[in-house]
Protein backbone atom coordinates (compact mmCIF):
# COMPACT_ATOMS: atom_id res chain seq x y z
CA UNK A 1 0.00 0.00 0.00
CA UNK A 2 1.15 3.55 -0.84
CA UNK A 3 1.00 6.55 1.33
CA UNK A 4 0.81 9.89 0.53
CA UNK A 5 1.31 13.48 2.32
CA UNK A 6 -2.17 14.63 3.32
CA UNK A 7 -2.36 18.10 2.86
CA UNK A 8 -4.96 20.80 3.19
CA UNK A 9 -7.20 17.92 3.60
CA UNK A 10 -5.99 15.91 0.51
CA UNK A 11 -3.44 13.19 -0.61
CA UNK A 12 -0.28 15.23 -2.03
CA UNK A 13 1.52 12.82 -3.77
CA UNK A 14 5.55 14.77 -3.63
CA UNK A 15 8.74 13.41 -4.85
CA UNK A 16 9.40 9.16 -5.01
CA UNK A 17 8.76 6.95 -2.32
CA UNK A 18 10.33 4.97 0.57
CA UNK A 19 9.82 1.61 1.99
CA UNK A 20 8.84 1.25 5.65
CA UNK A 21 10.71 -1.62 6.58
CA UNK A 22 9.64 -4.39 9.06
CA UNK A 23 12.76 -4.34 11.58
CA UNK A 24 11.55 -7.83 12.66
CA UNK A 25 11.46 -9.73 9.47
CA UNK A 26 12.92 -6.90 7.10
CA UNK A 27 11.43 -9.23 4.21
CA UNK A 28 7.74 -7.51 5.42
CA UNK A 29 7.73 -4.19 3.50
CA UNK A 30 4.93 -2.17 5.40
CA UNK A 31 3.89 0.38 2.66
CA UNK A 32 5.89 3.12 0.75
CA UNK A 33 5.50 6.30 2.02
CA UNK A 34 5.42 9.47 -0.40
CA UNK A 35 8.83 11.81 0.51
CA UNK A 36 8.14 15.83 0.40
CA UNK A 37 9.55 18.61 -1.62
CA UNK A 38 10.35 21.72 -0.10
CA UNK A 39 7.70 22.66 -2.70
CA UNK A 40 5.52 20.15 -0.83
CA UNK A 41 6.05 21.84 2.79
CA UNK A 42 4.91 24.98 0.98
CA UNK A 43 2.08 23.99 0.02
CA UNK A 44 1.15 22.74 3.80
CA UNK A 45 2.13 26.10 5.10
CA UNK A 46 -0.42 27.85 2.97
CA UNK A 47 -2.87 25.66 3.88
CA UNK A 48 -2.25 25.76 6.73
CA UNK A 49 -2.17 29.43 6.92
CA UNK A 50 -5.57 29.43 4.99
CA UNK A 51 -7.12 27.39 7.69
CA UNK A 52 -5.75 29.38 10.70
CA UNK A 53 -8.10 32.43 10.64
CA UNK A 54 -11.38 29.94 11.31
CA UNK A 55 -9.32 27.55 13.71
CA UNK A 56 -8.04 30.35 15.68
CA UNK A 57 -11.64 31.27 16.11
CA UNK A 58 -12.85 28.02 16.62
CA UNK A 59 -14.88 27.23 19.78
CA UNK A 60 -13.58 25.29 22.79
CA UNK A 61 -16.03 23.00 22.33
CA UNK A 62 -15.35 22.32 18.66
CA UNK A 63 -12.14 21.23 19.49
CA UNK A 64 -12.64 18.89 22.77
CA UNK A 65 -15.29 17.26 20.53
CA UNK A 66 -12.66 16.99 17.46
CA UNK A 67 -9.99 15.41 20.05
CA UNK A 68 -12.46 13.82 22.14
CA UNK A 69 -13.51 12.00 19.00
CA UNK A 70 -9.84 10.82 17.60
CA UNK A 71 -9.18 10.02 21.24
CA UNK A 72 -12.07 7.70 21.35
CA UNK A 73 -11.20 5.92 18.05
CA UNK A 74 -7.58 5.79 18.75
CA UNK A 75 -8.15 3.97 22.43
CA UNK A 76 -11.34 1.64 20.32
CA UNK A 77 -8.58 0.46 17.75
CA UNK A 78 -5.60 0.06 20.18
CA UNK A 79 -4.56 -3.02 19.12
CA UNK A 80 -4.56 -2.63 15.23
CA UNK A 81 -2.73 0.32 16.21
CA UNK A 82 -0.45 -1.15 18.64
CA UNK A 83 0.47 -3.96 16.17
CA UNK A 84 1.07 -1.32 13.25
CA UNK A 85 3.75 0.34 15.47
CA UNK A 86 5.71 -2.84 17.22
CA UNK A 87 5.59 -3.69 13.23
CA UNK A 88 7.41 -0.56 11.83
CA UNK A 89 9.39 0.43 14.61
CA UNK A 90 10.26 -3.11 16.55
CA UNK A 91 8.82 -2.78 20.14
CA UNK A 92 6.77 -5.14 21.45
CA UNK A 93 3.33 -5.67 20.57
CA UNK A 94 2.52 -4.85 24.37
CA UNK A 95 4.48 -1.92 24.73
CA UNK A 96 2.69 -1.05 20.88
CA UNK A 97 -0.75 -0.75 21.95
CA UNK A 98 0.19 0.36 25.71
CA UNK A 99 1.93 3.87 23.01
CA UNK A 100 -1.27 3.58 21.37
CA UNK A 101 -3.24 3.90 24.69
CA UNK A 102 -1.36 6.96 25.94
CA UNK A 103 -1.64 8.48 22.61
CA UNK A 104 -5.43 8.13 23.07
CA UNK A 105 -5.42 9.28 26.82
CA UNK A 106 -3.29 12.36 25.83
CA UNK A 107 -5.58 13.06 23.24
CA UNK A 108 -8.48 13.03 25.93
CA UNK A 109 -6.35 15.04 27.92
CA UNK A 110 -5.69 17.88 25.87
CA UNK A 111 -9.71 17.69 25.00
CA UNK A 112 -10.28 18.69 28.57
CA UNK A 113 -7.66 21.60 28.41
CA UNK A 114 -8.99 23.13 25.34
CA UNK A 115 -12.62 23.61 27.87
CA UNK A 116 -10.30 25.17 30.06
CA UNK A 117 -8.44 28.16 28.45
CA UNK A 118 -8.88 30.75 31.24
CA UNK A 119 -7.32 34.45 31.41
CA UNK A 120 -6.64 36.21 34.28
CA UNK A 121 -8.25 39.72 34.95
CA UNK A 122 -6.01 42.00 37.12
CA UNK A 123 -6.45 45.36 38.72
CA UNK A 124 -4.44 47.97 37.36
CA UNK A 125 -1.66 49.96 39.49
CA UNK A 126 -3.51 52.90 37.62
CA UNK A 127 -6.90 54.28 38.35
CA UNK A 128 -9.99 53.46 36.10
CA UNK A 129 -7.84 50.82 33.83
CA UNK A 130 -8.05 47.21 34.27
CA UNK A 131 -5.59 44.85 33.07
CA UNK A 132 -6.60 41.17 31.09
CA UNK A 133 -3.75 38.55 30.61
CA UNK A 134 -5.18 35.84 27.76
CA UNK A 135 -3.68 33.37 25.73
CA UNK A 136 -3.88 33.16 21.97
CA UNK A 137 -2.44 30.76 19.80
CA UNK A 138 1.05 31.12 18.08
CA UNK A 139 -0.16 30.36 14.75
CA UNK A 140 1.18 27.61 12.34
CA UNK A 141 3.58 25.33 14.44
CA UNK A 142 6.04 22.59 12.86
CA UNK A 143 6.26 19.52 14.40
CA UNK A 144 8.81 16.82 14.24
CA UNK A 145 9.16 13.81 15.97
CA UNK A 146 11.34 10.88 16.27
CA UNK A 147 10.86 6.81 15.04
CA UNK A 148 10.98 5.62 18.67
CA UNK A 149 7.54 6.32 19.73
CA UNK A 150 5.94 7.06 17.15
CA UNK A 151 2.56 7.86 17.63
CA UNK A 152 2.37 9.06 21.25
CA UNK A 153 5.66 12.19 20.59
CA UNK A 154 3.15 13.11 17.55
CA UNK A 155 0.23 13.39 19.73
CA UNK A 156 1.06 14.99 22.59
CA UNK A 157 2.88 18.05 20.34
CA UNK A 158 -0.33 17.61 17.84
CA UNK A 159 -3.21 17.70 20.47
CA UNK A 160 -1.69 20.71 22.44
CA UNK A 161 -1.55 22.45 19.46
CA UNK A 162 -4.88 22.09 18.34
CA UNK A 163 -6.26 22.29 21.42
CA UNK A 164 -5.16 26.21 21.98
CA UNK A 165 -6.19 27.05 17.97
CA UNK A 166 -2.82 26.56 16.32
CA UNK A 167 -2.81 24.97 12.98
CA UNK A 168 0.14 22.14 12.34
CA UNK A 169 2.36 21.31 9.70
CA UNK A 170 3.25 18.12 10.70
CA UNK A 171 6.90 15.53 9.56
CA UNK A 172 7.11 12.15 11.57
CA UNK A 173 10.53 9.89 11.68
CA UNK A 174 11.21 8.80 8.27
CA UNK A 175 11.85 5.25 9.75
CA UNK A 176 7.94 5.20 11.30
CA UNK A 177 5.97 7.34 9.24
CA UNK A 178 2.77 4.73 9.54
CA UNK A 179 1.89 5.29 13.08
CA UNK A 180 1.75 8.89 11.94
CA UNK A 181 -0.02 9.04 9.07
CA UNK A 182 -2.83 6.68 10.55
CA UNK A 183 -2.74 9.35 13.75
CA UNK A 184 -3.34 12.25 11.15
CA UNK A 185 -6.08 10.29 9.98
CA UNK A 186 -7.95 9.82 12.67
CA UNK A 187 -7.68 13.33 13.66
CA UNK A 188 -8.83 14.65 10.17
CA UNK A 189 -11.96 12.32 10.14
CA UNK A 190 -12.42 13.44 13.49
CA UNK A 191 -13.94 16.28 12.51
CA UNK A 192 -10.61 19.00 11.74
CA UNK A 193 -11.20 21.50 9.00
CA UNK A 194 -9.27 20.82 5.85
CA UNK A 195 -5.65 22.08 6.41
CA UNK A 196 -5.39 22.63 10.22
CA UNK A 197 -3.48 19.63 10.37
CA UNK A 198 -0.94 18.67 7.48
CA UNK A 199 1.63 15.86 7.03
CA UNK A 200 4.54 16.37 5.00
CA UNK A 201 7.16 12.86 5.14
CA UNK A 202 10.69 12.61 4.42
CA UNK A 203 14.03 13.60 5.08
CA UNK A 204 14.90 15.84 8.02
CA UNK A 205 17.13 17.66 6.20
CA UNK A 206 15.16 18.29 3.47
CA UNK A 207 11.85 18.71 4.80
CA UNK A 208 12.41 19.32 8.53
CA UNK A 209 15.37 22.11 7.28
CA UNK A 210 12.20 23.61 4.96
CA UNK A 211 9.77 23.61 7.95
CA UNK A 212 12.76 25.86 10.12
CA UNK A 213 13.66 28.16 7.07
CA UNK A 214 9.85 28.74 5.95
CA UNK A 215 8.86 31.95 7.20
CA UNK A 216 5.02 30.81 7.51
CA UNK A 217 5.58 28.80 10.24
CA UNK A 218 6.52 30.78 13.61
CA UNK A 219 6.89 27.80 16.04
CA UNK A 220 8.87 24.62 15.87
CA UNK A 221 8.57 21.24 17.85
CA UNK A 222 11.54 18.66 17.41
CA UNK A 223 11.89 15.61 19.37
CA UNK A 224 15.53 14.00 18.47
CA UNK A 225 19.10 14.46 18.63
CA UNK A 226 21.04 17.22 20.17
CA UNK A 227 23.23 17.64 17.37
CA UNK A 228 19.91 18.08 15.19
CA UNK A 229 18.49 20.05 17.79
CA UNK A 230 20.71 22.44 17.84
CA UNK A 231 20.79 23.06 14.36
CA UNK A 232 17.07 23.42 14.36
CA UNK A 233 17.66 26.48 17.22
CA UNK A 234 20.07 28.02 15.39
CA UNK A 235 17.74 27.96 12.18
CA UNK A 236 14.82 28.96 14.34
CA UNK A 237 16.40 32.20 15.48
CA UNK A 238 18.20 32.91 12.40
CA UNK A 239 14.52 32.59 10.52
CA UNK A 240 12.90 35.45 9.53
CA UNK A 241 10.78 36.18 11.87
CA UNK A 242 12.14 34.46 14.57
CA UNK A 243 10.67 31.04 15.45
CA UNK A 244 9.93 30.03 18.84
CA UNK A 245 11.67 26.56 19.78
CA UNK A 246 11.09 23.50 21.69
CA UNK A 247 13.35 20.81 21.83
CA UNK A 248 14.06 17.59 23.45
CA UNK A 249 16.47 15.59 23.22
CA UNK A 250 18.73 13.04 24.04
CA UNK A 251 19.90 11.62 27.82
CA UNK A 252 22.49 9.70 29.62
CA UNK A 253 19.95 9.11 32.57
CA UNK A 254 21.55 7.98 35.80
CA UNK A 255 19.69 5.23 37.87
CA UNK A 256 21.39 4.94 41.54
CA UNK A 257 21.27 1.97 43.58
CA UNK A 258 22.04 2.08 47.24
CA UNK A 259 23.04 -0.75 49.44
CA UNK A 260 19.71 -0.27 51.28
CA UNK A 261 17.89 -0.61 48.24
CA UNK A 262 15.13 -3.64 47.57
CA UNK A 263 16.92 -5.78 45.21
CA UNK A 264 14.40 -7.00 43.39
CA UNK A 265 12.98 -3.25 42.80
CA UNK A 266 16.28 -2.29 41.54
CA UNK A 267 16.76 -4.88 39.53
CA UNK A 268 13.09 -4.55 37.54
CA UNK A 269 13.68 -0.87 37.65
CA UNK A 270 17.18 -1.33 35.83
CA UNK A 271 16.05 -3.91 33.33
CA UNK A 272 12.84 -1.80 32.31
CA UNK A 273 14.39 1.60 31.95
CA UNK A 274 17.57 -0.07 30.23
CA UNK A 275 16.18 -2.20 28.05
CA UNK A 276 12.73 -1.92 27.50
CA UNK A 277 11.62 -0.59 24.18
CA UNK A 278 15.21 -2.27 23.34
CA UNK A 279 16.63 0.79 25.41
CA UNK A 280 15.77 3.17 21.98
CA UNK A 281 14.37 6.04 24.65
CA UNK A 282 15.40 9.55 25.85
CA UNK A 283 14.76 8.53 29.10
CA UNK A 284 16.76 5.14 29.32
CA UNK A 285 18.93 4.22 32.19
CA UNK A 286 21.92 3.84 30.51
CA UNK A 287 23.95 4.14 33.66
CA UNK A 288 23.40 2.27 36.37
CA UNK A 289 25.37 3.63 39.18
CA UNK A 290 25.91 0.99 42.40
CA UNK A 291 27.09 1.77 45.84
CA UNK A 292 29.83 -1.26 46.79
CA UNK A 293 27.78 -3.24 49.09
CA UNK A 294 25.11 -4.28 46.44
CA UNK A 295 27.32 -3.92 43.66
CA UNK A 296 27.96 -7.54 43.24
CA UNK A 297 24.49 -8.82 43.79
CA UNK A 298 22.75 -6.63 41.79
CA UNK A 299 24.98 -7.05 39.20
CA UNK A 300 24.13 -11.05 38.88
CA UNK A 301 20.64 -10.46 39.86
CA UNK A 302 20.96 -8.30 36.65
CA UNK A 303 23.10 -11.17 34.49
CA UNK A 304 20.19 -13.87 35.22
CA UNK A 305 17.25 -11.29 34.90
CA UNK A 306 18.68 -10.22 31.29
CA UNK A 307 19.00 -13.97 30.61
CA UNK A 308 15.96 -14.85 30.96
CA UNK A 309 14.34 -11.99 28.75
CA UNK A 310 12.81 -13.39 25.30
CA UNK A 311 14.58 -11.62 22.02
CA UNK A 312 12.67 -11.56 19.57
CA UNK A 313 9.97 -10.66 16.53
CA UNK A 314 8.35 -8.04 18.06
CA UNK A 315 4.88 -9.40 16.99
CA UNK A 316 5.56 -12.58 18.60
CA UNK A 317 3.40 -11.98 21.80
CA UNK A 318 5.84 -14.08 24.03
CA UNK A 319 8.93 -11.38 22.35
CA UNK A 320 9.89 -8.88 25.08
CA UNK A 321 12.54 -7.24 24.01
CA UNK A 322 11.90 -6.41 20.06
CA UNK A 323 14.82 -5.78 17.49
CA UNK A 324 16.78 -2.90 17.43
CA UNK A 325 15.21 0.01 14.81
CA UNK A 326 17.54 -0.43 11.58
CA UNK A 327 20.56 -1.42 10.47
CA UNK A 328 22.56 1.66 11.25
CA UNK A 329 21.06 2.17 15.02
CA UNK A 330 22.60 -1.76 14.73
CA UNK A 331 25.90 -0.85 13.91
CA UNK A 332 25.77 2.38 16.52
CA UNK A 333 25.28 0.32 19.06
CA UNK A 334 27.20 -2.56 17.88
CA UNK A 335 30.46 0.41 18.00
CA UNK A 336 29.60 1.30 21.16
CA UNK A 337 30.26 -1.95 22.28
CA UNK A 338 33.75 -2.09 20.96
CA UNK A 339 34.40 0.89 22.34
CA UNK A 340 33.76 0.08 25.66
CA UNK A 341 35.61 -2.78 25.53
CA UNK A 342 38.18 -0.91 23.85
CA UNK A 343 37.79 1.48 26.94
CA UNK A 344 38.72 -1.40 29.34
CA UNK A 345 35.26 -1.58 30.64
CA UNK A 346 34.23 -5.28 30.94
CA UNK A 347 31.36 -6.51 29.02
CA UNK A 348 29.48 -8.91 31.63
CA UNK A 349 26.33 -10.14 29.68
CA UNK A 350 25.10 -10.15 25.90
CA UNK A 351 25.63 -7.82 23.35
CA UNK A 352 25.72 -10.39 20.08
CA UNK A 353 23.68 -10.04 17.12
CA UNK A 354 21.39 -12.96 17.43
CA UNK A 355 19.96 -14.81 14.68
CA UNK A 356 16.31 -15.58 14.47
CA UNK A 357 13.69 -17.27 12.13
CA UNK A 358 13.11 -14.09 10.29
CA UNK A 359 15.96 -11.63 9.44
CA UNK A 360 15.98 -8.78 11.11
CA UNK A 361 17.83 -6.50 14.04
CA UNK A 362 18.23 -8.73 16.85
CA UNK A 363 20.68 -7.77 19.45
CA UNK A 364 21.38 -9.16 22.60
CA UNK A 365 20.59 -6.55 25.52
CA UNK A 366 24.22 -5.84 26.65
CA UNK A 367 25.55 -5.05 30.48
CA UNK A 368 29.20 -3.34 30.73
CA UNK A 369 30.91 -3.90 34.71
CA UNK A 370 33.84 -1.86 35.46
CA UNK A 371 32.61 1.28 33.66
CA UNK A 372 34.04 4.55 34.95
CA UNK A 373 32.16 8.05 34.28
CA UNK A 374 34.67 9.37 32.31
CA UNK A 375 34.36 6.46 29.47
CA UNK A 376 32.26 7.36 26.02
CA UNK A 377 29.74 4.26 26.79
CA UNK A 378 29.21 6.82 30.03
CA UNK A 379 28.96 10.29 28.20
CA UNK A 380 27.46 9.81 24.96
CA UNK A 381 23.84 8.79 23.72
CA UNK A 382 24.04 5.22 22.42
CA UNK A 383 20.34 4.74 22.23
CA UNK A 384 20.21 0.86 22.57
CA UNK A 385 19.61 -1.71 24.62
CA UNK A 386 23.59 -1.18 26.38
CA UNK A 387 23.66 -0.16 30.51
CA UNK A 388 26.66 0.75 31.63
CA UNK A 389 27.55 0.05 35.31
CA UNK A 390 29.16 2.22 37.56
CA UNK A 391 30.80 1.35 40.96
CA UNK A 392 30.72 3.88 43.48
CA UNK A 393 31.71 4.25 47.46
CA UNK A 394 28.53 6.01 48.51
CA UNK A 395 25.49 7.71 47.77
CA UNK A 396 27.59 11.56 47.80
CA UNK A 397 30.04 9.54 45.14
CA UNK A 398 26.66 8.31 43.23
CA UNK A 399 24.95 11.50 43.58
CA UNK A 400 28.15 13.39 42.13
CA UNK A 401 28.31 10.91 39.08
CA UNK A 402 24.74 11.33 38.62
CA UNK A 403 24.86 14.95 38.23
CA UNK A 404 28.52 14.56 35.91
CA UNK A 405 27.00 14.31 32.53
CA UNK A 406 26.15 16.91 29.66
CA UNK A 407 22.63 15.91 29.67
CA UNK A 408 19.54 16.26 32.32
CA UNK A 409 16.58 14.40 31.47
CA UNK A 410 15.59 11.61 34.22
CA UNK A 411 17.57 10.20 37.00
CA UNK A 412 16.48 7.87 39.34
CA UNK A 413 17.50 6.00 42.59
CA UNK A 414 16.42 2.62 44.04
CA UNK A 415 16.63 3.14 48.11
CA UNK A 416 14.67 2.41 51.31
CA UNK A 417 16.20 5.49 53.01
CA UNK A 418 13.34 8.47 52.89
CA UNK A 419 16.84 10.55 53.57
CA UNK A 420 18.65 9.87 50.40
CA UNK A 421 15.62 9.71 48.63
CA UNK A 422 15.07 12.99 49.91
CA UNK A 423 17.92 14.32 48.71
CA UNK A 424 18.13 12.93 45.57
CA UNK A 425 14.60 14.04 44.63
CA UNK A 426 16.24 17.38 45.52
CA UNK A 427 19.55 17.19 44.36
CA UNK A 428 19.20 15.40 40.52
CA UNK A 429 19.76 17.97 37.92
CA UNK A 430 17.62 16.08 35.89
CA UNK A 431 14.05 17.26 34.81
CA UNK A 432 12.27 14.12 36.07
CA UNK A 433 12.84 12.19 39.11
CA UNK A 434 12.29 8.85 39.48
CA UNK A 435 12.10 6.71 43.01
CA UNK A 436 12.12 3.19 43.15
CA UNK A 437 10.43 3.43 39.70
CA UNK A 438 12.44 3.04 36.20
CA UNK A 439 13.89 6.93 34.73
CA UNK A 440 11.15 5.51 31.41
CA UNK A 441 7.73 5.64 31.20
CA UNK A 442 6.01 8.20 32.34
CA UNK A 443 2.96 9.83 33.12
CA UNK A 444 0.60 11.37 30.03
CA UNK A 445 -0.57 14.10 32.07
CA UNK A 446 2.43 15.85 33.48
CA UNK A 447 5.33 18.08 32.64
CA UNK A 448 7.62 16.09 30.76
CA UNK A 449 10.84 17.52 29.96
CA UNK A 450 15.33 17.90 31.02
CA UNK A 451 17.89 19.77 32.01
CA UNK A 452 21.13 21.12 30.68
CA UNK A 453 21.36 19.57 26.57
CA UNK A 454 18.55 17.18 27.50
CA UNK A 455 15.97 20.14 26.55
CA UNK A 456 15.51 23.73 25.41
CA UNK A 457 12.39 25.63 25.73
CA UNK A 458 9.54 25.19 27.40
CA UNK A 459 8.21 21.99 28.95
CA UNK A 460 6.15 19.65 26.99
CA UNK A 461 2.40 17.42 27.69
CA UNK A 462 0.22 18.69 31.13
CA UNK A 463 -0.97 22.05 31.89
CA UNK A 464 2.61 23.63 31.38
CA UNK A 465 2.37 22.37 27.57
CA UNK A 466 0.47 25.88 26.91
CA UNK A 467 3.61 27.51 27.26
CA UNK A 468 4.77 26.95 23.98
CA UNK A 469 1.48 26.88 22.26
CA UNK A 470 -0.03 30.03 23.15
CA UNK A 471 1.43 33.52 23.18
CA UNK A 472 0.23 35.79 26.03
CA UNK A 473 -1.38 38.97 25.62
CA UNK A 474 -1.35 41.69 27.96
CA UNK A 475 -4.65 44.05 27.49
CA UNK A 476 -4.85 47.35 29.38
CA UNK A 477 -8.72 48.64 29.08
CA UNK A 478 -9.51 52.25 30.29
CA UNK A 479 -13.23 52.65 31.68
C1 LIG B 1 8.88 7.57 28.27
O1 LIG B 1 9.94 7.16 28.71
O2 LIG B 1 7.80 7.16 28.67
O3 LIG B 1 12.06 10.10 22.93
C2 LIG B 1 8.79 8.61 27.24
C3 LIG B 1 11.88 9.67 24.08
C4 LIG B 1 11.09 10.52 25.01
C5 LIG B 1 9.86 9.90 25.48
C6 LIG B 1 10.08 8.94 26.58
N1 LIG B 1 10.81 11.78 24.40
O4 LIG B 1 12.34 8.60 24.40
Amino acid sequence: MHYDNIIGGDAAPGDGSVENINPSDTRDVIGTFARARPEDVDSAVAAARAALPRWCASLPGERHDILRRASDEVLARKDELGRALAREEGKTLAEGVGEAVRAGQVLAFFAGEALRQAGELVPSVRPGVEVAVTREPVGVVGIVTPWNFPIAIPAWKIAPALAWGNAVVFKPAELAPHSAWLLVEILNRAGLPDGVLNLVMGQGRQVGQAMVNHPGIEAISFTGSVATGRGIAAGCVAATPMKKVQLEMGGKNPFVVLDDADLDTAVEAAVHGAFFSTGQRCTASSRLIVTEGIHDRFVAAMRDRIAAMRIGNALDPETQIGPVVDERQLATDEEYLAIGRGEGATLAHGGRRLERDAPGFYLEPALFTEVRNDMRIAREEIFGPVAAVIRVRNYEEALDVANDTEFGLSAGIATTSLKHATHFRRHAQAGMVMVNLPTAGVDYHVPFGGRKASSYGPREQGVLAREFYTIVKTAYVAS
